[in-house]
C-alpha cells in the first residue's frame, strides 16, 4: 500500500486510536512511562475512532504529493510486485514475496557489522544487533523520545538478527526487467484466488456493507486489497518483524536509496506497539518489510489508520476479520476515496505520439478534464462524460505487446496511495471488480470458481 509518504512518516501514530483502543492497549508492566499512557488516552478522546471518517485527511490533496512515477517504480515480476520497489514509502510488502520468504538464520552473537552485503540468510557470521554501539544509541533515544523503558528496548532488540535476505529483497528489481500487466494481471486474477475471495466476502458481508456506509469505499476495493496482499491471508510473510526492520534499520544495503530513517522510525513505532499490546518484539512476523497482518500495515500504519471495527477493544489484522475491512477502508477513506466515483474508465488514447505523450506525462496524478482528453484525441465512453474530476491516462506495458490503457479518476490514485504502482492499483481494481461479479452470481453458479 502507499503508504504515508516519507516526509509524513514521522508520528506516533497515536492520533488514530480510539480510547477503547488505548485503555485496550494500555500496558500491564511498567514498560512505559505513565506520562505516555495519560497522553494517549488525553489525544484519543478528542480523535475518537467514530470520528475518523470527519477528520481532515492526514495526507495532502493528491496534486501535491507526488512522489514518484509509479511506471518507473512498477517493475512487476513473479518474484516481486511493485509494492517492493519503494516499501520504504509503503505500509505493504509485494504480494507473493512474502509467503516465500522463510528466514533460516543461524545467528552468532557478539561480532559488530558497520555495512551490510547481501549474503544468505545461513552465513555463519549473521550477528544479533544487542551489542552493537549504533544500536544501544539508538536504544537509548528511543526510550528517551518515545516514553519507554530503556533496559526494556535494550532487551528486545539484543534479540533482532541481521537478515540477509531482508536486505536482498528490499534492493529494487534489475535495470531493464520487462514490465508485462497481463502477466501480472493473470498472478491475482486465477480461480483460487476469486474462490477465496468470494468465500471471504461471504462471511464478511455485513462489516463490508458497513465500511461503505461509513467510509465510502465498496467491498470490491477492500476486498480486492486484501486479496492481492496476502491472499486472504495465505501469504501474510515469515519473517520476524524485528529482524527486518532491524536490519533495514541498521544495516541499509548500499546500491539503492538509503531508507533507514524511514525503518528506524518504523521500529521504534514497532516498539511502541509491543510495549502497548504487552507482547515480546519478536513474537509477530511479517513481510520482507516488515509490513504485518492480511493488510500488510507497516507499523507507522498500523498505529495509524487501523480501527477496532469490531469493537472488542483490539485492533486485530492477522486473523481476517473485521478489523482488516474497517482498518483498509479508512485508510482509502483518509486518502481521499470518493464516494461512487469509479477508479477506472475506458480509454482509447490519442493514435497521435505527441498527443498521447502530453496525456501519459502526469503519469498517475490526475490532471486533465473530460474536455481535455477528448481535445488531445483520446476516446472516453459515455459514462465518463459526467465525470468533473480529472483523469490520468495509465498506460499498463505488455512486454513486447502493444500496452493497456485506462483513465483513472482520483479513486484510482488513492488505490495508489496504498502502493505506489500502477500495476498494484489496477490488479486491485480488476480483482475486486472479479469478485463482484461472483458475488453476483446465484450460490449454486458460484461453485464454479471453486
Ligand atoms: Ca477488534
Amino acid at each position: 500500500m502507499t503508504r504515508p509518504l516519507p516526509a509524513r512518516t514521522p508520528h506516533s501514530g497515536f492520533l488514530s486510536l480510539s480510547v477503547d483502543d488505548a485503555r485496550a492497549r494500555r500496558p500491564t508492566t511498567t514498560r512505559i512511562a505513565p506520562w505516555l499512557v495519560q497522553a494517549v488516552l488525553a489525544m484519543s478522546t478528542s480523535h475518537a475512532w467514530s470520528q475518523a471518517t470527519t477528520l481532515e485527511p492526514v495526507v495532502a490533496p493528491a496534486t501535491a504529493q507526488v512522489p514518484t512515477r509509479s511506471t518507473d517504480v512498477a517493475a512487476p515480476r513473479s518474484s516481486e510486485s511493485p509494492a517492493s520497489t519503494d516499501a520504504a514509502t509503503s505500509p505493504t510488502a509485494r504480494p507473493g514475496a512474502n509467503a516465500k520468504a522463510k528466514p533460516k538464520a543461524t545467528a552468532t552473537a557478539g561480532k559488530k557489522r558497520k555495512s551490510a552485503s547481501v549474503r544468505d540468510d545461513t552465513a555463519p557470521d549473521s550477528v544479533l544487533y544487542g551489542r552493537r554501539d549504533d544500536v544501544l544509541a539508538f536504544a537509548a533515544q528511543v526510550a528517551s523520545e518515545r516514553g519507554l523503558d530503556r533496559a526494556w528496548v535494550e532487551a528486545q532488540l539484543a534479540g533482532a538478527r541481521y537478515q540477509p535476505s531482508v536486505a536482498k529483497a528490499i534492493m529494487p528489481a534489475p535495470a531493464g526487467t520487462a514490465k508485462n500487466w497481463a502477466a501480472y494481471r493473470a498472478r491475482f486474477l486465477e480461480p483460487k484466488r476469486l474462490a477465496a475471495g468470494v468465500q471471504w466476502w461471504q462471511a464478511h458481508a455485513e462489516a463490508l456493507a458497513e465500511a461503505q456506509a461509513r467510509y465510502g469505499v465498496p467491498p470490491e476495493l477492500v476486498a480486492g486489497i486484501v486479496g492481492v496482499e496476502t491472499f486472504y491471508g495465505r501469504m501474510m510473510g515469515h519473517y520476524r518483524v524485528l529482524d527486518t526492520l532491524a536490519t533495514l534499520s541498521f544495516d541499509f544495503p548500499t546500491g539503492r536509496s538509503d531508507r533507514s530513517a524511514f525503518y528506524r522510525n518504523e521500529l521504534a513505532t514497532y516498539l511502541v506497539w509491543c510495549a502497548l499490546e504487552n507482547r515480546d518484539a519478536d513474537s509477530v512476523l511479517g513481510s520482507f518489510a516488515g509490513a504485518v497482518g492480511w493488510p500488510q500495515f507497516m507499523p507507522g500504519s498500523l498505529m495509524k489508520y487501523a480501527v477496532d471495527f469490531d469493537h472488542d477493544g483490539h485492533v486485530d489484522l492477522s486473523s481476517g476479520g473485521d478489523d482488516v475491512i474497517g482498518s483498509v477502508a479508512n485508510y482509502l477513506a483518509l486518502f481521499g476515496w470518493q464516494r461512487d466515483v469509479p477508479p477506472t474508465f475506458a480509454v482509447t488514447p490519442p493514435n497521435d505520439p505527441q498527443a498521447r505523450a502530453t496525456l501519459l506525462a502526469p503519469d498517475i496524478v490526475p490532471t486533465f478534464t473530460v474536455a481535455d482528453m477528448t481535445a488531445a484525441g483520446a476516446a472516453l465512453p459515455d459514462t465518463a462524460r459526467g465525470y468533473a474530476g480529472k483523469l490520468a491516462l495509465i498506460e499498463l506495458q505488455n512486454g513486447d505487446a502493444p500496452p493497456s490503457y485506462v483513465a483513472g479518476t482520483q479513486n484510482f490514485y488513492v488505490v495508489t496511495r496504498y502502493n505506489w504502482s500502477s500495476y498494484y492499483a489496477m490488479a486491485v481494481i480488476d480483482l475486486g471488480a472479479a469478485l463482484k461479479r461472483e458475488m453476483s452470481f446465484a450460490p449454486a453458479a458460484r461453485t464454479a470458481v471453486q
